[in-house]
């Protein structure tokens, strides 16, 4: 009854920033994202009945609050599945900041779901594994498959058409980097879920972002088939500052960028006008994950390390699928 996974967290290249079902966690807009090598979520689950009620531990601290209540929703379903009552120990640790924007919820929401439908004996396909994921935590749908994936937005009410499709192997295009620039250990002040609600609720351009979101998916998806650098890194950049126009145009409005970011958004644009083709792209928070190619990846992250606020840089390939691992954190 104990099973341990390890899930990468993946950065949106088409964001999803707005839900159409709040509950069941269903998008306004289908995305695509690519999974992370280096940053990931590693996850223990135990259910026992020696446990008298559920406890979370994430990065060493006993949780308590929203983000157990979210582990507990998600282990309800698991168990509802499973027509079971045990209770369960969920022990969890990210090898990057929690909650500042580096899709700390994508890597865990996947993570936990893999570990506990494991746990407590239920065999489910990736396909399943998304859905479950996506009730935690959108994103994470998409945390289940390496490489580049697609989350359908979907159209039936209930939810069991809007998952994540693996679109390109994590070896597909091993010249892909992404490289992370970290300007803030803090957590963000603005949650996306609260974000994305308001954003839906108040911003005047949504209904902009929504019609033009399906051709950046076809852009990303041409880019990928052709593996053209400069069509991937100019559609992801433009569809990231879109996403962050709505973030600006919400009442109240919701800025995630910080000094550095800025620079790093100069930066990147200067250096492109000089010949080293880089691109940007932006989460909900200020971190900025820079897309290139390997032969430009030490000139990229010796420059990113430069500039004035960058704490620390982590170069990703493609990541991997999701998975099930055999070393428990308990
Ligand atoms: C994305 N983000 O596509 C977008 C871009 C942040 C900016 O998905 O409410 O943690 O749990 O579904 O998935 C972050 O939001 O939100 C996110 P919920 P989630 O990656």
């Amino acid at each position: 009854m104990k099973s341990t996974a390890l899930a990468n967290a993946n950065i949106a290249l088409v964001k999803y920033w707005g839900k159409r079902d709040e509950k069941l966690i269903l998008p306004q807009n289908s995305n695509v994202s690519v999974t992370l090598s280096e940053l990931s979520t590693i996850t223990t689950v135990e259910f026992s009945d020696d446990y008298d009620e559920d406890i979370f531990i994430l990065d060493d601290k006993v949780t308590s609050g929203k983000d157990k209540e979210r582990v507990l929703s998600q282990l309800d379903m698991v168990r509802e599945i499973a027509k079971s009552s045990q209770k369960a120990k969920v022990v969890s640790k990210n090898n990057f900041p929690t909650a500042a924007g580096l899709a700390s919820s994508a890597s865990g929401s996947a993570a936990l779901v893999m570990a506990a439908t494991d746990a407590i004996g239920l065999n489910l396909d990736k396909k399943d594994l998304s859905i479950l994921a996506r009730r935690g935590s959108g994103s994470s749908c998409r945390s289940i498959y390496g490489g580049f994936v697609e989350w359908n937005k979907g159209e039936a009410g209930d939810g069991t058409d809007s998952y994540a499709k693996k679109i390109e192997s994590y070896d597909y295009w091993p010249e892909l980097r992404v490289v992370v620039g970290v300007v803030t250990l803090s957590e963000k002040e603005v949650k996306s879920r609260s974000g994305m609600k308001q954003t839906v609720e108040t911003c005047p351009f949504y209904d902009g972002w929504l019609k033009s979101v399906d051709k950046d998916i076809l852009d990303v998806k041409e880019a990928f088939k052709n593996k053209d650098f400069s069509l991937l890194g100019k559609t992801s950049e433009h569809n990231a500052l879109k996403m962050h126009a709505l973030m600006i145009a919400t009442v109240p409005s919701i800025i995630y960028w910080n000094p550095s970011t800025i620079r790093i958004m100069n930066a990147v644009k200067l250096w492109r006008e000089n010949g080293l083709e880089s691109y940007f792209t932006i989460d909900a928070g200020p971190q900025v994950k820079l897309l290139c190619l390997e032969k430009d990846e030490q000139e990229i992250i010796s420059r990113l390390k430069a500039v004035d606020g960058v704490i620390d840089v982590i170069s990703c390939k493609l990541g991997r699928d999701a998975k099930i691992i055999y070393e428990h954190l308990f």
